[in-house]
């Protein structure tokens, strides 16, 4: 066996060349039917290794001080992340999303039915991000939930000045002293959520840091992880205390949330079903429009406070 100290012979030119040698400029259709002769590019292990670790370490470094954090990839905190990175390509946007999977609840349009109902007018954010759907008049329905989703999250992964942090959790909030004698939100702190899930049974697993003048809060509703920051502020006295998420009304709950959309202390927007915690407001179960849109508002008020 060859030792470990053995390197696989591998050119040191550049990539291209790398393939040329291997006649890996093939296209899929020069590839299909020739099967027999045909072989990856050669690769060692480490390559793989640091390929990743590299990239990941970069990006932690680059990251540190971040312009804007968003915390949750769900419905809101996607379609926020969507107009920032638009809007503003010079900003550094660092996501950071608890479960392993991107989307939040909204790979599936509700119940384990298919479809995405959105309300006009949110059917223009759907034009913005090029979703196709079935027109009904007062609302729009996308085919597959999961079409509205894939398509949102790709525009913002392409984009270079956001970096989507997944399997990691905001386990707290970092915070400053205002003359007031209340708070701003300076950044948050993170782990990755399989060790923040044994802090339990495991010591002294220390956190990282994120700073960051503005953050973002769309982490859901409460549940077993959701509503996490505004649930933080009620422990560290800077909310009385939540509202509670009310019963489903639709009507009601899908304006309310797009209203409210709010910096509820200074350097922390909240958004999406988080904010129906904050303030008491209806849900409105399997109808995405205000998640959309209250994402266009979330981004609309960190640019306001970030140019201030
Ligand atoms: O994993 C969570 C999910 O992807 C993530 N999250 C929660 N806590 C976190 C933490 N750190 C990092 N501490 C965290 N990530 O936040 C995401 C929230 O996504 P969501 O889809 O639950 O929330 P949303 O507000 O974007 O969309 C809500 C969709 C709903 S719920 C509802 C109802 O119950 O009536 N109706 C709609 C449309």
């Amino acid at each position: 066996y060859p030792s470990a100290e053995m390197t696989v012979a591998l050119p040191t030119k550049d990539k291209l060349d790398i393939d040329v040698l291997n006649g890996n400029t093939r296209t899929v259709q020069e590839m299909t039917g020739n099967w027999e002769n045909f072989s990856f590019s050669p690769i060692r292990e480490s390559q793989v290794s640091r390929a990743m670790t590299r990239r990941y370490f970069q990006d932690l470094d680059t990251y540190a001080e971040s312009d804007i954090v968003i915390v949750g990839a769900g419905s809101c905190g996607l379609s926020t992340a969507y107009m920032l990175g638009k809007a503003r390509p010079d900003l550094k946007i660092a996501i950071i999303e608890a479960s392993v999977s991107p989307g939040g609840g909204a790979w599936l349009g509700g119940q384990l039915f298919s479809a995405m109902v959105m309300r006009k007018p949110a059917d223009a954010f759907l034009r913005e991000l090029g979703v196709p759907y079935e027109d009904e008049e007062n609302y729009v329905v996308v085919k597959h939930a999961a079409l509205f989703t894939s398509t949102v999250l790709s525009k913002v992964l392409q984009m270079p000045n956001i970096k989507l942090f997944n399997a990691t959790a905001v386990e707290d909030l970092i915070t400053r002293p205002t003359a007031d004698g209340g708070v701003r939100i300076a950044g948050v702190v993170t782990n990755w959520t399989l060790v923040s899930m044994h802090h339990d049974d495991q010591s002294c697993m220390d956190p990282n840091t994120i700073n960051a003048p503005v953050v973002i809060s769309t982490t859901g509703h409460d549940g077993p992880f959701g509503a996490f920051s505004v649930k933080r502020l009620v422990s560290m006295q800077q909310l009385e205390k939540l509202g509670g998420m009310r019963g489903l009304d639709m009507n009601s709950a899908e304006d309310a949330i797009v209203k409210r959309t709010r910096e509820i202390v200074p350097g922390l927007i909240v958004g999406g079903m988080e904010l129906s915690e904050v303030d008491g407001a209806n849900r409105m179960g399997p109808t995405f429009g205000a998640m959309a849109l209250s994402g266009v508002k979330a981004a609309e008020e960190a640019l306001r406070i970030f140019e201030e």
